[in-house]
């Protein structure tokens, strides 16, 4: 490793709260890691195009690195090492910070176009099932609270690591009246909504929704019970290397976070798992909005071959100049 490649300390940082899920969830790993490589760039000390490029694709491999499953985190640093650009290390440098800026307006602002047509499937008195914090699930109730629509919600807690109370906090900022579950309570309650909200980390070529470990079988409650399960997903969650057959890799997690090292010694030798994500197959998917409008799961592959081609170049990957 040499010296004049060496990693921003705030770099190292952002990688390491995404791999602690300190910051967490898709979307927001995506502008953190943007982020993360605009104050590489600008605060990079090397002085030569060569090492400036090699320094950002090793920023990149660094945090391409923190968890495998999300799509949105390769596919902004696909957004951004793609745009780098330039004879000098000023010009590079300006071509990833301004790279960035872009990315993460068009983040935001898809989010918000994503939660107006979202909104349009959400009428007054609806009640929504959620599961896991997804902000583009979430961009759909805000969008349709001020429409001045009036929504309640079923919120599964999500275990192991209860990312339903963060649901539950903003829709209550929201207005919104919830009742709060643990996720085996789910089926009970599901005669009693009239959508299921999910967001996603990654969506496949065939249309398979990968998200929170439990939307599957949520997913398949649901179908059984009749209520529509819509996917909120900016098209950054489009998976273009699945499209030549990759499989979406599910990341396991420490055994710590479903149960205390105490506990587990007192119940005596046994194995515990904690994948973070399922894939849900597309026949239990009713509709994946976007903020280029609401697509059959069926028909994303259309969209992604627009969006990214056949081919998804790892511009973050080791190469010669
Ligand atoms: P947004 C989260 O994963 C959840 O699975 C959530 O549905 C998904 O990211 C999408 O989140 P984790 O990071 O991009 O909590 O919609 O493991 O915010």
């Amino acid at each position: 490793m040499s010296d004049e490649t060496a990693l921003h300390p705030e770099l190292r940082e952002t990688a390491d709260r995404i791999a602690e899920m300190e910051i967490r969830g898709a979307a927001t790993i995506a502008g953190a890691a943007v982020e993360a490589l605009a104050t590489q760039a600008r605060e990079s000390a090397v002085d030569d195009p060569t090492a400036f490029r090699r320094q950002q694709r090793r920023a990149g491999r660094h945090l391409y690195d923190t968890r495998p499953t999300a799509v949105s985190l390769p596919n902004a640093l696909r957004y951004v090492l793609d745009r780098m650009d330039g004879d000098s290390v000023a010009a590079l440098r300006e071509s990833v910070v301004s790279a960035a800026g872009e990315f993460t307006e068009r983040l935001s602002r898809a989010q918000s176009d994503l939660g107006e047509i979202g909104a349009n499937r959400l009428r007054d008195g609806d009640t929504v099932m959620t599961h896991c914090h997804s902000t583009d699930a979430l961009a759909c109730v805000e969008a349709a609270v001020d429409q001045g629509k009036e929504l309640s919600a079923v919120v599964k807690e999500t275990r192991p690591r209860r990312q339903g109370h963060i649901t539950a906090e903003r829709l209550r900022e929201l207005g919104v009246d919830v009742t709060l579950i643990v996720d085996s309570a789910a089926r009970r309650y599901l005669d009693d909504v009239d959508h299921v909200l999910v967001g996603a980390d990654s969506i496949a070529a065939d249309g398979s929704v990968i998200n929170k470990i439990g939307t599957s079988g949520l997913a398949v409650n649901a179908r059984e019970r009749g209520v529509p399960i819509v996917v909120a997903a900016q098209t950054i969650k489009l998976h273009p290397e699945t499209l030549t057959g990759q499989t979406v890799e599910i990341e396991m997690r420490e055994e710590s976070e479903v149960i205390d090292r105490e506990t587990r010694e007192e119940i005596g030798e046994l194995t515990v798992d904690n994948p973070a994500f399922d894939v849900t197959p597309p026949r239990y998917v009713d509709a994946i909005v976007t903020e280029s409008g609401q697509f059959p799961p069926e028909t994303i592959v259309t969209l992604m071959r627009e969006l990214f081609g056949e081919s998804a170049a790892r511009p973050w990957e080791e190469r010669e100049e």
